[in-house]
């Protein structure tokens, strides 16, 4: 069945959304009764996670790895995930995420006639997606209870193979060390118009965190009218030219590594061509940033989130590293010009456009707004990852999924590699060339 849908009747359906959802910005949707989506039981040195055992995920990866989390919905942010852990093989659990969720989808179109914020201003919570146990293959489907809209059995979670975890051929020549991995997925499906969107978070045995986004669904039906030269002709000839438009898609993050507060650190590389008989060199540069930042994403630049508090057993300070995928860093509005945010934590800063927290008046409503020099003691992380999408043959139909989205990568979390097999334990630190 196509459904067609006026520009108008979008507004409108973001406009009776906005107006439902006062003062339920932050409500959570227990599923009451709800089969725990849980797989096998944690070792006992795992505390479980602070929620009732319907809003658990617990996870034991091959190898031994556990991650453990509590989930709940919001008819704003989809899918929230509080609490979130990593215990490594043979280690205590981690503290790694207090809360971490979409933060908003921003959708202009090229020719400036529509621009949407799909999470806060066009029904992303309210579209949460029935999904058939097919699309969550080997995994659970737990019911989600959506106010005024009923119980949908939404949110899968599963494990997928990764491949190789890692492999490295033996020194004497014979065998190898190698290990397979499986991924612990947890997503939901919303749709919002006539896109679907899959917002899925991946956490690895190796303590990595993959976040993304995959657009699918149709494109927007009454956008085929781009004469102006901003869209890509679909169908036959030169005719129904699709409207090219950016998917803008925020995350917020709020990390609380090891239960302490944060700091984030920026590295920079320069590279300096060679001089004469020698090869190129490189300086990295670390900076604190200890203020309130808009980043920009830049050759050879990245940014870590430290633990203030835990160290793993080298004595390195715990960390998890940012790593952004591909991203069109969209110049059209002051909140998409940057690829990252660090932000004081205030409640009310929710969402990184069209925020509906509720913060006093003269404080904007979007997160550019809430970069204003203040010391960053407790830090809100926004990352932005944009994508330009210049339609296709092929998108038609249904449009296959694009993805977006970003790593969090440990960095020091562990001593070793939380994989390494029994053999290699000791090999930590400078090895023993011999004579
Ligand atoms: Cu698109």
């Amino acid at each position: 069945m196509t459904v067609r849908y006026s520009r108008r009747a979008r507004g409108t359906l973001a406009a009776l959304a906005a107006t439902a959802l006062l003062g339920t910005a932050t409500a959570a949707s227990p599923a009451v009764g709800a089969p725990a989506a849980t797989a096998p039981a944690a070792p006992a040195a795992a505390p479980a996670p602070p929620c009732s055992a319907a809003q658990r995920v617990t996870r034991t990866l091959d190898g031994g790895a556990v991650w453990a989390m509590c989930w709940r919905y919001s008819t704003d942010a989809g899918l929230i995930l509080d609490h979130i852990t990593y215990q490594p093989p043979g280690g205590a659990p981690v503290k790694v995420l207090r809360t971490a969720r979409l933060a908003q989808i921003h959708v202009p179109y090229d020719d400036g006639g529509a621009e949407y914020d799909d999470l806060t201003g066009a029904g992303f919570g309210w579209g949460l997606q029935d999904l058939k146990p097919a699309e969550c293959p080997g995994g659970a489907l737990t019911t989600v209870k959506i106010p005024d809209a009923g119980r949908v059995k939404g949110l899968c979670t599963t494990t997928r193979a990764r491949g190789h975890a890692y492999r490295m051929a033996k020194d004497t020549g014979t065998g190898v060390y190698q290990a397979q991995a499986k991924d612990l997925l947890v997503y939901t499906v919303n749709k919002v118009g006539w896109y679907e969107y899959i917002s899925e978070w991946r956490f690895s045995a190796d303590g990595t965190i993959g976040v993304n986004v995959g657009a699918t669904g149709s494109l927007s039906p009454v956008d085929y009218n781009a004469a102006d030269g901003r869209g890509w002709p679909l169908g036959k000839g030169a005719r129904g030219y699709a409207t090219s438009h950016a998917h803008n898609v925020f995350w917020k993050l709020d990390f609380g590594l090891d239960g302490g507060k944060d700091r984030i650190e920026q590295y920079d590389s320069t590279v300096t061509a060679p001089a004469r008989g020698g090869g190129p060199t490189v300086k990295t540069r670390r900076t604190a940033v200890t203020k309130e930042l808009a980043g920009d994403a830049k050759n050879m630049r990245w940014w870590r989130v430290v633990s203030g508090t835990g160290k793993n057993a080298d004595g390195h300070p715990r960390s998890y590293e940012i790593v952004p995928g591909h991203t069109d860093t969209h110049a059209g509005r002051p909140f998409t010009r940057h690829d990252v945010y660090f932000t004081q934590a205030r409640s009310c800063e929710q969402y990184a456009s069209n925020n509906i927290g509720n913060c006093p008046a003269n404080a904007g409503d979007s997160v550019d707004k809430w970069v204003n020099g203040e010391t960053l003691t407790k830090p809100t992380v926004w990352v932005n990852i944009g994508f330009h999408h210049i339609a296709r043959d092929e998108d038609q139909q249904p449009m296959p999924v694009h993805w977006q989205g970003f790593q969090l990568a440990p960095r020091d979390v562990t001593a070793m590699n939380p994989l390494t097999p029994a053999d290699l334990a000791s090999q930590n630190g400078q090895p023993e060339l011999g004579s």
